[in-house]
């Protein structure tokens, strides 16, 4: 039998943070068992906002990087870059069609990042989620393992692959989230956003870039709540979140940590998470130094072969169902 696929994407826009590796990537490496893994660097997403040339080429570069150094093999998955299959622009247009202006304004992504400056917001900012949809919807994918900022978007995936469907005749599966433990890691400096790329401050993140010092600094510096409990639980937002990643890192459970902290300091518990993530990030980033842009090249032009013809094969039906073309 025929597995069922997996597919989801991480912008080529400088940092990956360890929000981006615990609430997406990470989850990644477990379905590539099971499924039939298809792993994008969504470029076209990218460039919703400015970026420089020169930076973007790298980006995409050593975000396939990140994805090998992390654990995802590309014997086991399939990465490419969402550029190198025009399909995905084309479907994002002909689904433009079925999406109604109605459904778009209601994404909170949109409005969390063009804020103030909607009228100088580039039209493919807005028009984001539709091209999210094409790169789920042109595999067949059955599943979308996303951190919960992507929620919304996938659930848009499934109105129009459902409103398409009933429109022209059975064409999309309708995919479904998949969420981790990490699918929402908070802001160090600001325990009630969540952690991003786009943060005004580094002490917002903890890149997989930083070194040692800079992680030990970034976890001392990070804001903590009143009292001096070490306790999981929602009126404790920042421990909440510091658990989490003490979790996500060693695998300890929250009562375990808990009952190993109930004596101890902030400053303690707070000394060890450093090197706890540390221990789980250095290893990464020894990896993501041992591979050469000739091999990431190779992984990527094997990769869009893959994509280009099942992506090839699906857009042929999709035209003759709507009518497009002449033969
Ligand atoms: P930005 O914050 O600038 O929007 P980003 O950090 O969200 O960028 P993306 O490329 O948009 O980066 O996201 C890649 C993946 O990482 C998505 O699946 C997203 O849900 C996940 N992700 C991003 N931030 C977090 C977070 N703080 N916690 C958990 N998952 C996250
Ligand atoms: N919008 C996503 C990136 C993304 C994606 C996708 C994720 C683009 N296309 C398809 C899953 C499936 C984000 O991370 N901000």
């Amino acid at each position: 039998m025929e597995r069922k696929r997996v597919f989801s994407g991480i912008q080529p826009t400088g940092t990956v943070h360890i929000g981006n590796y615990f609430g997406a990537i990470k989850q990644w490496i477990a379905l590539q068992d099971d499924y039939d893994a298809l792993y994008c660097i969504v470029d076209l997403h990218a460039i919703t906002v400015p970026q420089k040339p020169s930076a973007l080429r790298q980006n995409i570069i050593n975000m396939a990087k990140w994805y090998i150094a992390a654990g995802i093999d590309p014997q086991k998955s399939t990465i490419f870059v969402q550029s190198d299959i025009p399909a995905h622009s084309e479907l994002a247009w002909i689904l433009n069609t079925i999406a109604r202006m109605g459904d778009m304004e209601k994404m909170t992504q949109f409005k969390d990042k063009s804020g103030d400056g909607r009228e100088r917001a580039s039209v493919a900012l807005f028009d984001y989620p539709v091209l999210m949809a094409a790169d789920i919807l042109l595999y067949d994918t059955h599943i979308v393992p996303v951190g919960d900022d992507q929620v919304q978007h996938v659930e848009l995936t499934r109105t129009l692959a459902r409103r398409y469907n009933k429109r022209f005749g059975e064409t999309f599966i309708v995919p479904r989230t998949l969420l981790s433990h990490g699918a929402r890691i908070m802001g160090l400096d600001n325990p009630h956003k969540k952690m991003s790329k786009s943060a005004v401050s580094v002490y917002n993140y903890i890149a997989l870039t930083d070194n040692a010092e800079t992680i030990r600094k970034k976890i001392k510096k990070a804001v903590t709540d009143s009292g001096s409990e070490i306790v999981y639980s929602d009126d404790k937002p920042a421990l909440k979140n510091l658990l989490t990643l003490y979790h996500l890192a060693t695998g300890t459970s929250f009562a375990e940590l808990e009952a190993r902290y109930a004596q101890s300091s902030y400053g303690e518990f707070k000394r060890d998470l450093a090197e706890a993530l540390i221990d789980h990030i250095v290893p990464i980033q020894e990896r993501f130094s041992a591979i050469s842009d000739e091999e990431v090249h190779d992984i990527l032009t094997r990769g869009a072969a893959r994509a280009r013809a099942y992506a090839n094969e699906k857009m042929r039906a999709v035209r003759a169902l709507c009518g497009l073309g002449h033969v």
